[in-house]
C-alpha cells in the first residue's frame, strides 16, 4: 500500500518550552511559563496520540548544513543536548531512534532530482536542541523514530527566492519517497514565525509580565501568515514568504515551512491553530494541517 502523510505541523522550538514543562530529560527546572504555547502543544499532542503512525519526520533550522542537505543517518543517537544560548534553560538528555530507511529514501529522491544530499554517520553527532524541543512537545514519550532533515542555509548563500525553489523541490521529493516507502508519516517544521528577539534575559526567565511580541510590525505579518494558514491559501501565503522573512527576519529563512507546505501539496484547506505566542519576543504559532480535511472537501457535494 502506498505511504502517505497523515499530519503536518509547524511546531517552534524555544527551548523555554521544555524548561516549563519541567521533564526529567531536562535539568534546569521552572516554576511555569509560556501556557498558552504549552497547552497548544499539549493539544497537538493528543490529537497525534489518536493517529496511527511510523515515523516523524522534522525539519530543522538549528541544523545549518552549508554543502546541501543532510539527513540522520544513523539508527540511534544518544548524548546531551545543551542550548548554546540558554544553557541555564536547556540540558536535556536525550536517546532517539532513527527511521534510517526513510530517511535514505528521502534523500536518494532528492538527490535524483538534483539536489546535493548527505547522510550523518558520525555516531557522537549532537542532535540540535529544534529537533528535541519539537519532537519533545509533540511526542514526549520518544514513541516514534524521527528523521532529521537540516537547513541548508541557501536565504543566505543566494536569496530567500532560492530558498523557495529548493524547499519546493525537497518537499516533493520527500513526498515521493514517504508514498513509496508505504509508511504513515507526521512533517513538522520546527521554526518561529517573526524573529526579532530581546537580548538581555530577565532574572526570572518565566516572568511572563516581560514576555510580549518585539515590536507590532512583525506581529501584523505573523497574524497575516497566520490568516494565510487558516484560510486554506498557503500558495500565497509560500509567495510571501520572502518578503516576510526579510521584513521580520522570520525563522522561516531556514526554509522548513516552505518544505512543508510543497511536501503538503501547498493546503487549499483551512489549518487549525493551536497557539500562538511569544517567546523573548519572537512569534511562535503552533498550527496543524490534516490532509484527510482535503478528502473531505473533495468528497463533499
Ligand atoms: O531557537 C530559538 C527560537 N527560535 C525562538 C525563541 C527562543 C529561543 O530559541
Ligand atoms: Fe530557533
Amino acid at each position: 500500500m502506498d505511504g502517505e502523510i497523515v499530519l503536518g505541523a509547524l511546531a517552534p522550538h524555544p527551548p523555554h518550552l521544555v524548561y516549563a514543562e519541567n521533564p526529567p530529560e531536562n535539568e534546569p527546572n521552572a516554576e511555569c511559563g509560556w501556557e498558552g504555547l504549552r497547552w497548544g502543544y499539549h493539544r497537538l499532542a493528543k490529537k497525534l496520540s489518536t493517529i496511527d503512525y511510523d515515523a516523524i519526520v522534522i525539519f530543522s533550522p538549528h541544523w545549518q548544513t552549508y554543502i546541501g542537505t543532510h539527513f540522520l543517518g544513523l539508527p540511534h543517537f544518544k548524548s546531551i543536548s545543551v542550548d548554546p544560548v540558554f544553557p541555564n534553560l536547556f540540558r536535556y538528555s536525550y536517546s532517539i531512534d532513527v527511521d534510517v530507511d526513510l530517511a535514505e529514501a528521502m534523500a536518494k529522491e532528492a538527490s535524483d532530482s538534483g539536489m546535493v544530499t548527505r547522510m550523518m554517520q558520525n555516531p557522537d553527532f549532537r542532535i540540535d536542541y529544534g529537533t528535541i524541543v519539537s519532537c519533545h512537545m509533540v511526542n514526549p514519550k520518544w514513541s516514534k523514530p524521527i528523521v532529521t532533515i537540516s537547513s541548508q542555509r541557501s536565504t543566505h548563500y543566494y536569496s530567500a527566492e532560492v530558498m523557495g525553489e529548493q524547499m519546493h523541490e525537497l518537499g516533493q521529493a520527500c513526498k515521493r519517497a514517504i508514498k513509496a516507502s508505504g509508511k504513515k508519516v507526521v512533517l513538522l517544521s520546527s521554526n518561529s514565525l517573526s524573529h526579532r528577539h530581546f537580548v538581555t534575559e530577565s532574572d526570572v526567565p518565566e516572568d511572563m509580565s516581560k514576555e510580549h511580541i518585539y515590536n507590532h510590525s512583525q506581529y501584523l505579518w505573523d497574524m497575516r501568515m497566520i490568516e494565510l494558514m487558516r484560510e486554506g491559501r498557503t500558495r500565497e501565503m509560500v509567495q510571501l514568504m520572502p518578503e516576510f522573512t526579510e521584513q521580520s527576519i522570520a525563522e522561516t529563512d531556514a526554509g522548513g515551512l516552505s518544505w512543508l507546505m510543497s511536501a503538503l501539496d501547498y493546503p487549499d484547506y483551512g489549518a487549525d491553530v493551536h497557539a500562538y505566542g511569544t517567546v523573548i519576543g519572537t512569534g511562535n504559532a503552533i498550527v496543524e494541517w490534516d490532509p484527510r480535511e482535503r478528502a473531505t472537501l473533495q468528497v463533499s457535494p
